[in-house]
């Protein structure tokens, strides 16, 4: 298994955050119902900003949830749409919260100003508009929506990357130590059996050293993808190890569970995979060792460890095949 460098862990700012300075080509949604205010605008950003208009509220909210905008722009004095209405729709709505507003208005009207700000406009603009300014507001509210979108991605992959594997996106090997622990605890109580199937691909060097590594990975993904279809909701698959895996069935005896086991196995064994973009076809099989508490085993480690003995037989009998 290769150990995980700091940027698969996504834990490459660098990386993560190069290209946040570069705004141009950013997307900005101009609200306003006076065409030749749009048109002057429009001039004003050419170049750097790419400009969308439209004049409905109902429509605006449409667009920002089907569209990713990198900032909006909102005239305060519409003549036919009530624009402190819309900014107060925007900031309430989960798909528009987060997205800047900025709020264009007439030199005296200070009132509506104050009314926007406190309703969570991020700036404004009083007309008539000059471009630096309009270009420097635009510019340090695009900067902050590309940043704060960037942490808010890193965040989640640092998260997902706690439970999940990054190759075959399975559970990880500690979700699953976690999951398995409170399982067991509650079976104890309401006394219901769970089982655990540590399943190993067969002669996986020889794929490797025949296909390429990368061919290997492509083939652990496939299979990460078969054990998606064919195992059931209840159960928790996880890659327990570079080409080691793990099923946890809760409320599932060892006769059940057998069944299930050979059906996965089979699953496997019938299609051969296909990798490489349909280039390459490479037959897999798995050897399956089942546990069960049936057996007796009380903690994770004893039923694990049962487990693999079952996994030691059934390769030394001759693989693709379950043991128990
Ligand atoms: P058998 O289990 O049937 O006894 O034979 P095997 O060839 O599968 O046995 P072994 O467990 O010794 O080899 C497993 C190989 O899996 C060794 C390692 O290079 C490879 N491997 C482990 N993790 C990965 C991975 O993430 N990607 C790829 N491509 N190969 C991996
Ligand atoms: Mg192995
Ligand atoms: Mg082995
Ligand atoms: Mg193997």
């Amino acid at each position: 298994t290769r150990a995980n460098t700091s940027e698969e862990m996504g834990l490459d700012d660098g990386a993560l955050f190069a290209d946040l300075n570069n705004i141009e080509g950013g997307r900005i949604l101009l609200v306003d119902d006076q065409r030749s205010n749009a048109e002057r605008i429009r001039k004003q950003v050419r170049g750097v900003f790419d400009l969308i208009c439209e004049n409905d509220p109902q429509a605006v909210i449409k667009l920002c949830a089907d569209e990713a905008f990198d900032c909006v722009l909102i005239n305060l004095n519409m003549r036919t749409h009530d624009s402190l209405r819309l900014c107060s729709q925007m900031r309430s709505l989960e798909k528009t919260r987060m997205l800047p507003i900025l709020v264009l208005a007439d030199e005296s009207d200070e009132p509506r100003i104050m009314r926007a700000l406190d309703l969570g406009v991020n700036d404004y603009i009083r007309k008539p508009i000059d471009r630096n300014e309009l270009m420097a507001r635009m510019h340090t509210q695009v900067l902050r929506k590309r940043y704060t979108d960037a942490l808010r991605n890193s965040i989640q992959h640092t998260m997902e990357l706690a439970i999940v594997d990054g190759l075959t996106k399975l559970y990880n090997r500690r979700y699953m130590s976690t999951h398995l622990d409170s399982l067991l605890a509650a079976a104890q109580q309401k006394e219901k059996p769970v089982s655990v199937l540590l399943m190993d691909i067969d002669f996986f060097k020889s794929v490797n050293d025949t296909h390429g590594h990368d061919a290997g990975d492509e083939v652990l993904q496939e299979f990460a993808n078969r054990m998606r279809k064919n195992c059931r909701g209840i159960d928790l698959v996880c890659r327990y190890g570079g080409e080691e895996f793990v099923v946890v069935m809760p409320d599932t005896d060892m006769a059940l569970a057998m069944v299930v086991a050979e059906r996965i196995r089979k699953k496997v064994a019938e299609k051969p995979f296909i990798i490489h973009k349909g280039r390459q076809m490479i037959d897999v099989t798995i050897s399956i060792g089942l546990a069960s508490v049936d057996n007796g085993a009380k903690t994770q480690d004893e039923l694990l460890k049962l487990a693999d003995n079952a996994l030691y037989t059934a390769k030394r009998d001759g693989r693709n095949r379950v043991v128990s």
